[in-house]
């Protein structure tokens, strides 16, 4: 951040999922052998060292002995030791591959280096296709004891909106909002937001990215929060959209009714008969519908072109997958069918800027977005999210008894 302070450390996501190891600067390398019976793993990891001048200034390192007590790999060591370790693995081992993440080595710099010296030095290949690939399949599909963590990370995500929803009021400053967010998630054991929240008081909420979040919402004007929080290593996505006064305006209550059922038949359509991809279009079908009906939109498309149409009002994709990451394992693709275990986030939007000059007056500086976190089981799909109110009678009762 800036000299000699420092800044906040997020593991890397598949090296946490594998060995569930916080420390920065380690390295887990996992060899698999032919046994008599199969294909055996082994797991070595590499942690910092731990050295006893540096614990008065730093918290204390687990080093190779705490490591390898906590994380049942099957041995640990330094990470001044890899090297050496890859160089006597090669002289023992020929004809094997490298599976890593082969858009990153190359530019980490401390890995780098050495796994790319072992490589050329001992003639060894790089495996058909980056590790990530593989790593995210057996990611998108979460374990049991995983979706006790979803739970209660979207839980925290919840309660917390839920109380900022009930403390706004016109006039609320965007960034007393957000600072609120983070400090009723954090009081609930989360360690931190999962990403920059978007606060956005009216047309400010139709930039998809609006970040700044230090503008005033007046009064008449909706606000749009999309915060999620991050809960030992997992994360929720939370939308909501409010208005800041208590009461929503005829126009923005026909428009807030719209993503309503939009997003109420997108859940709904959260099986393992449709993808990412199959919602996306369902969305934008229905969404072209709703704007048909309401006039935004004229009454002879075909399909294709009501899609199309249906696309300027809401830009972005109808959801992803939601996991250790915000934007989990995105070398799973959209196209395939949702499995069991799953979890994604449903967040059709309508977006309205007050320059709009398409729509009638009353309707523009309007961005609507209502995003839930829904797990995909073999049978119907389960809102985690639900104890968040969405439906605008109950947001309205909620500001009113605050
Ligand atoms: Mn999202």
């Amino acid at each position: 951040m800036s000299d000699m302070i420092m800044y906040p450390f997020r593991q890397n996501t598949e090296f946490h999922y594998f060995s569930g190891f916080l420390e920065s600067d380690s390295a887990l390398l996992i060899m698999s052998k032919h046994t008599g019976d199969g294909l055996r793993a082994e797991s070595v990891l590499f942690v910092p060292k731990r050295t006893p001048n540096n614990e008065n200034w730093e918290v204390r390192k687990s080093g190779a002995e705490g490591a390898h007590e906590i994380t049942g790999v099957e041995e640990a060591y330094n990470i001044c030791e890899l090297d050496l370790f890859l160089e006597r693995y090669c002289t023992q081992k020929s004809d094997f591959v490298v599976w890593c993440d082969q858009d990153k080595i190359p530019t980490n710099k401390t890995l780098g280096p050495v796994v790319k010296d072992m490589m050329t030095q001992n003639n060894v290949k790089l495996a058909p296709m980056s590790i990530n690939v593989l790593m995210h399949a057996i990611r998108a599909i979460k374990s049991p004891a995983e979706i006790g963590l979803m739970k209660k990370s979207v839980e925290i995500a919840s309660e917390a909106m839920t109380e900022i929803i009930k403390s706004s009021y016109p006039g609320v400053k965007e960034s007393y909002l957000y600072a609120k967010m983070e400090f009723e998630c954090r009081i609930r054991d989360a360690q931190f937001l999962a990403y920059i929240p978007v606060v956005a008081g009216g047309n400010r909420a139709n930039i998809i990215h609006y970040t700044s979040n230090n503008q005033i919402v007046n009064d008449g004007e909706l606000v749009l929060m999309d915060a999620g929080c991050e809960y030992n290593g997992y994360t929720s996505d939370l939308t909501r959209t409010w208005p800041v006064s208590g009461k929503f305006s005829p126009a923005q209550r026909r428009l807030y009714d719209i993503v309503l059922r939009v997003q109420r038949e997108c859940i709904k359509a959260s099986t393992v008969h449709n993808s990412l991809q199959d919602l996306y279009n369902l969305m934008l079908s229905l969404l072209g519908c709703e704007l048909q009906q309401i006039g935004f939109v004229d009454q002879h498309l075909d399909k294709d072109a009501l899609k199309r149409a249906a696309t300027k009002f809401c830009a972005h994709h109808v959801g992803h997958y939601l996991g250790m990451d915000v934007h989990d394992t995105p070398k799973a693709s959209r196209q395939q069918k949702l499995q069991p275990g799953m979890i994604i986030t449903i967040e059709p939007g309508l977006y309205i800027s007050e320059d709009n000059l398409n729509v009638p007056e009353e309707y523009r500086g309007n961005g609507i977005r209502i995003e839930d976190n829904v797990l995909i089981t073999d049978k119907e799909p389960v809102v985690l999210s639900s104890m968040l109110p969405k439906d605008p009678d109950e947001i309205e009762a909620l500001m009113a008894r605050s």
